[in-house]
């Protein structure tokens, strides 16, 4: 296979995708071979794919690079980091949602970063939800896309930490994903949305996941995607409920200090998780989360 017919697939849509190959602008606009379909293999954003052309220079997906990791929502394999978005104002966040989006990115391997959005709207409630997820060991960030408030050092952040990986922004539809990512990066111009249109008509602003190359730096994409709702997350990337407590890594350094090795860690007494909790090193919030996604794997089957 000729290195040179190799790309990544930086967008996709109804079967269209697009495919940059090294050192050539434009992407390469194409269909992925019908083969895919039988082996239940769909392209996604993020791909490192084989094109192959024919004699009238129409490339076709001929081949898909094994994935490092892939998620079902936002639709995208290979991340490394994911910028967990929540707003401390309208819309407020679920933090049991964010919470499941942090476990299964955890799970597979790719690092969250948590953004506090609209530092403006309310800023003690962005520094709390900033200090719950700092305290909890995760790089966390508050900014204001209307004054520029933390905006500076993210991009910092951004370009230090992510050059030369593949990150994406993701959280409820509203928060201000493209709206931050505008500011961090203007050359992307990205549509934004008014909230209030956005409810009236439950209408998602941004509609694909498209990978763009990281203004500034020589490698590396910085994905925007859809914002999600709640039901988003019924099917999710499934794993194991004994895999859960694994995903939360503040409960880790406590593991294997329960009284029953099979604890569950959602109400047994001599539980250390929960002990943990009465002292305050783990975050309530942080564990009603546990126990409310422990509930719905307890009661996943495995052919689910
Ligand atoms: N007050 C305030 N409003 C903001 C801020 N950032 C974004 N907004 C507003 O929030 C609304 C939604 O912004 P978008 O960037 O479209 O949100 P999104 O997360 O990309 O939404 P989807 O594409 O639907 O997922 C817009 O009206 C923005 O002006 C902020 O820092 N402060
Ligand atoms: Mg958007
Ligand atoms: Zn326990």
């Amino acid at each position: 296979m000729e290195n040179t017919n190799r790309g990544r697939i930086i967008k996709g849509v109804g079967g269209l995708y697009q495919v940059q190959l090294p050192d050539q602008n434009p992407p390469v606009a194409c269909r992925a071979k019908g083969a895919f379909r039988h082996e239940n293999l769909t392209p996604l954003v993020g791909d490192i794919v084989s094109l192959e052309f024919d004699p009238t220079g129409d490339a076709m997906i001929s081949d898909i690079d094994e994935r490092k990791n892939a998620l079902i929502r936002p639709p995208l394999s290979n991340l490394d980091y994911m910028f967990v978005t929540l707003a401390a104002a309208k819309p407020l966040p679920v933090l049991e949602t964010v919470d499941k989006l942090i476990c299964i990115l955890e799970h597979h391997h790719i690092t969250p970063v948590i953004v506090v959005t609209k530092y403006d709207a309310s800023p003690e409630y962005a520094e709390e939800l900033r200090a719950l997820y700092a305290g909890a060991g995760f790089d966390a960030f508050c900014t204001c896309s209307k004054d520029g408030y933390g905006v500076d050092a993210l991009r910092e952040y951004v370009k230090t930490r992510c050059e030369g990986s593949i990150s994406a922004f993701a959280g409820a539809s509203g928060v201000g994903k493209s709206t931050l990512l505008n500011a961090l990066f203007p050359a992307l111009e990205l549509q934004t949305g008014e909230v209030s249109r956005k409810i009236e008509r439950g209408k998602h602003t941004t509609r694909t996941v498209e990978l763009f190359r990281m203004p500034g730096t020589e490698r590396g994409y910085i994905a925007d995607t859809p914002g999600f709702s709640m039901l988003d997350f019924a099917r999710f990337n499934f794993f194991g409920k004994e895999d859960l407590p694994l995903t939360m890594r503040e409960f880790v350094p406590h593991l294997g200090n329960c009284r029953f090795t099979k604890c569950s860690h959602t109400k047994e007494q001599g539980c250390a998780i929960l002990e943990a909790v009465k002292r305050g090193e783990i975050a309530k919030s942080r564990h009603d989360s546990f126990v409310a996604i422990y509930d719905v794997l307890k009661n996943k089957h495995d052919w689910d």
